[in-house]
C-alpha cells in the first residue's frame, strides 16, 4: 500500500516536531470537545512561546508551543476539538492521528464542567488508545454558577485516570496541572484507566480477534483497542494502522529520539 496523503500528515508532522529548535523532554496533546477552553488552558501554559501552522496536506490549523516546568521542556500540541475518535471530520482525523498514532507522551483532555458527561465519552475513547491520559475539568467557575459539583476525587477512582479541576480564564489548576503532566509524561507514574466494559457478544468478539491480533501488532498498539477498531471497520483507521504496522524506523522520530519503544500497555 503507498502512503496516501492522509497517512503522510502524521509523519510530516512528527518530522517537524523533531526538527523543531527547542528540544521537547515531553510531547502532550491538548485534546476535547470544541469550547471546552482547551486553547484557554494551552495559552495559560505556554504564554508567547507558540507557533500555528497547518497540519501537512489539510487546511486544519492547529498550534503548538512550550513551557518549562522542573527543569523540563514540555511541548504542547493543541489539537482541533473533537467530539469523538470516530473521526467524521478533516479536524477529528487530525485530533484523531496525532493521539492514536503521534504516540504523545500525555494527553489531556479538556472538558467541560457544566456537561461532563457529553464530554466523557471522548475521556473513555482516548483512554481506551493510552494509558496515560489525564482529565482536565475546565470552567468550574461556570459550573458552580448552574450549581453543579464535580466530584473529581470520585471521577478520579471511577476512571483510574488523574482528574484536575480547572478554572483556565483565572489560571486556576494550571500548577497542579503541569504536576500531574511532569508525574505521567516524565516520571512515567503509571496509570491504570478502568476500562470500558460493553456487553457480552462485542466483549467475546473483541476477546477473539484480540488474540489473533496480537502478535501481529508487535506491540505498537493496545491489541484491545485495535480489536475494536476492526470490528468497527472504520476504513481510514484501518489503512493508518496497516501503514504504521509497515512502516520502517526512519519513520519514528519521536520514539527514536527519546529511545522509547511505543507503549500501550
Ligand atoms: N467562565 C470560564 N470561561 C472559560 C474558561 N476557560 C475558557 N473559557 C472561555 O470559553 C470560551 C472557549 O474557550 P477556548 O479556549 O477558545 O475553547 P476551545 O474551543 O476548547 O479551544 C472562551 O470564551 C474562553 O474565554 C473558564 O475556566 N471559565
Ligand atoms: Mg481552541
Amino acid at each position: 500500500m503507498g502512503l496516501t496523503a492522509q497517512s503522510s500528515g502524521i509523519h510530516a508532522f512528527l518530522e517537524e516536531l523533531n526538527q523543531s529548535s527547542v528540544k521537547a523532554d515531553a510531547i502532550i496533546a491538548l485534546a476535547g470537545n470544541p469550547n471546552t477552553g482547551k486553547s484557554t488552558v494551552f495559552n495559560g501554559l505556554t504564554g508567547l512561546n507558540q507557533h500555528t501552522g497547518n497540519w501537512p496536506g489539510k487546511t486544519v490549523i492547529l498550534a503548538r508551543g512550550n513551557y518549562q516546568h522542573r527543569n523540563k521542556n514540555i511541548t504542547l500540541v493543541d489539537l482541533p476539538g473533537t467530539y469523538s475518535l470516530l473521526a467524521n471530520s478533516a479536524d477529528e482525523q487530525v485530533a484523531r492521528d496525532f493521539i492514536c498514532f503521534g504516540n504523545p507522551d500525555a494527553t489531556v483532555v479538556v472538558a467541560d464542567a457544566t456537561c461532563i458527561e457529553r464530554n466523557l465519552n471522548l475521556v473513555l475513547q482516548v483512554m481506551e488508545v493510552t494509558t496515560k491520559t489525564i482529565l482536565c475539568v475546565n470552567l468550574i467557575d461556570e459550573a458552580k454558577r448552574k450549581n453543579i459539583a464535580i466530584d473529581c476525587s470520585g471521577l478520579e477512582k471511577i476512571l483510574g485516570i488523574p482528574v484536575i479541576p480547572a478554572v483556565a480564564r483565572d489560571k486556576v489548576g494550571l500548577t497542579e496541572l503541569k504536576d500531574a503532566i511532569h508525574k505521567v509524561a516524565i516520571e512515567k507514574k503509571p496509570i491504570c484507566p478502568h476500562p470500558l466494559i460493553y456487553n457480552e457478544s462485542i466483549e467475546n468478539a473483541i476477546n477473539q480477534l484480540q488474540n489473533d491480533v496480537e502478535t501481529l501488532l508487535q506491540g505498537k498498539f493496545n491489541s484491545r483497542w485495535a480489536a475494536m477498531r476492526l470490528l468497527d471497520g472504520d476504513a481510514t483507521m484501518i489503512t493508518e494502522m496497516l501503514h504504521h504496522l509497515k512502516k520502517d524506523q526512519r519513520q519514528e522520530p519521536l520514539a527514536i529520539r527519546r529511545g522509547e519503544a511505543h507503549c500501550y500497555e
